[in-house]
């Protein structure tokens, strides 16, 4: 693998070019439609309404081209129209879009199960459940877990988000804007702590902060009531916190010793973007069950759950299902997005892009640290999910205003960042993995010069 993206062939120029001012005239108006017509408590980070999109860029509908640093949230890690996944999409739909595989079956699902269990850790007997969204694979392997053990409780760690829906929001950690008002909550969900390097008291030591978490869940919980630990190898909205070595592997020993399933929530962490085809690959863990989603099909909505036999085969017949879960289309762009990963080596691409991430935003912190204004607390992520953490200089206090005011500056000149984050100090980066290493590395100029100057 090289670092050159000279095997990937772009439709529109790979290019930051702003010919308004950001959002354009055509966006504000669209922008006024929207706030008559759309709910208000659905947000968008850009102000700027898409229009199209190649490899690492965002075409607006004013023919601003912006730099993507986000992907959708880490989805079109082949590129936000990648032509052999609209290709797929397309022959499809001219075909067969929906019969609902619950009605009449179809072989897509069945050939992206098999892949699904070809790609996921481990080499034991696997089956694999398709869905339309994380928060529905997440709500299904809880009630895989549930079903095979007979146990009620299930575990989440600080800082995990893992949906939107009754049962993924007590399972996600943070208040706002996630949960505030819309309890009450499924019961049976216990939050236990996170290894946090850069913040807990554990540090670098992943298996005393595995056995501080395994202490609470023996006393408060009891290993015979506990189902499931459902985990974010590297925790995605809240803060794209990498737990410290051993924590992962302690944590899966323990639940393998006492009979709790395992649960890798790989919905944003998964599908190459970390440099392996699952993050917690790293480590050597092989969890019991896998969420997967977002960069799963190219864009198209698709998840699944994937597993050790014994415990997906436990649910009884119809026990699972929906309407559009492992839909033709979407099973057609997941075989076209996988294949995309496989040729180009995105996987390898990410660990390239990683690097030049970390390369140039350690130098920007480090003359941040020369000027006396070291804000950037800690750069960390792996592969293509990066993040830098920031904070008032000379501490490790949140800087959330800071943060704030750094992705807008980003936005402004045509880049696009977002943050996360517990402290809603995290600024993430998620490029596709097809960006080109120029503009990568142009996006990353401006990011760090937003922070040189409003340090
Ligand atoms: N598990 C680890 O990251 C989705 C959420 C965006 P859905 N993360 C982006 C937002 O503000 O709604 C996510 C995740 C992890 C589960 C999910 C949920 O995936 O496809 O958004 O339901």
């Amino acid at each position: 693998m090289t670092a050159s993206a000279t095997e990937i062939v772009y439709r529109l120029p790979q290019e930051r070019r702003l010919v308004t001012d950001l959002p354009g005239p055509r966006s504000i108006e669209l922008g006024a439609r929207r706030s008559a017509a759309v709910a208000a408590g659905v947000s968008s980070i850009l102000p700027s309404y898409a229009a199209d999109g190649d490899g690492g860029v965002l075409v607006d509908v004013d023919g601003n081209s912006l730099i993507d640093l986000g992907s959708g949230i880490a989805v079109t890690s082949v590129g936000s129209a990648n032509p052999a996944v609209a290709a797929a999409v397309g022959g499809q739909a001219a075909h067969l879009i929906h019969t609902c595989f619950m009605v009449a079956p179809y072989d897509s699902y069945v050939a992206v199960a098999e892949k699904l269990n070809a790609l996921t850790p481990g080499e034991h007997d696997k089956r694999t459940a398709l869905f339309n969204s994380g928060a529905e694979a997440v709500e299904n392997a809880v009630k895989i877990a549930r079903r095979a053990t007979g146990r009620d409780a299930v575990v989440a760690f600080d800082h995990a988000y893992h949906g939107r829906t009754n049962l993924t929001m007590a399972l996600t950690a943070k208040n706002m804007p996630y949960k505030a008002h819309f309890g009450p909550f499924t019961p049976e969900v216990y939050r236990m702590p996170m290894s946090y390097p850069f913040r807990d008291q554990f540090g670098s030591d992943g298996k005393a902060a595995a056995e501080h978490a395994i202490s609470a869940m023996t006393t408060q919980i009891g290993p015979d009531s506990l189902a499931a630990i459902i985990i974010e190898p590297i925790q995605g909205e809240g803060g794209f916190i990498v737990p410290a070595p051993g924590f992962l592997t302690t944590l899966a020993q323990w639940c393998r010793e006492n009979g709790v399933v395992f649960i890798a929530d790989e919905v944003q962490a998964g599908f190459a973007r970390t440099g392996t085809w699952f993050a917690c690959e790293e480590e050597g863990v092989v969890p019991d069950l896998i969420t997967m989603a977002k960069g799963i099909a190219g864009g198209m909505p698709l998840s699944a759950v994937t597993g050790r036999a014994e415990l997906l085969d436990a649910v009884h017949a119809s026990g699972l299902g929906g309407t559009y879960g492992g839909n033709p289309v979407a099973c057609a762009a997941a075989l076209a997005a996988i294949e995309q990963m496989e040729t180009l080596d995105l996987a390898g691409r990410a660990r390239h892009i990683g690097e030049t991430i970390t390369s140039v935003l350690s130098e920007t912190a480090d003359e941040l640290a020369a000027q006396g204004k070291p804000v950037i607390g800690e750069i960390r992520g792996r592969g293509a999910m990066m993040a830098i953490e920031l904070v008032r200089p000379g501490g490790r206090e949140a800087d959330p205003a800071l943060t704030k005011a750094v992705a807008a500056a980003c936005h402004a000149q045509g880049v696009i960042v977002l943050t996360c984050g517990t402290y809603g100090n995290v600024i993430r980066l998620l490029p596709p993995l097809v960006i080109g290493d120029d503009l990568l590395r142009e996006g990353l100029g401006v990011l760090s010069d937003a922070i040189t100057s409003l340090a």
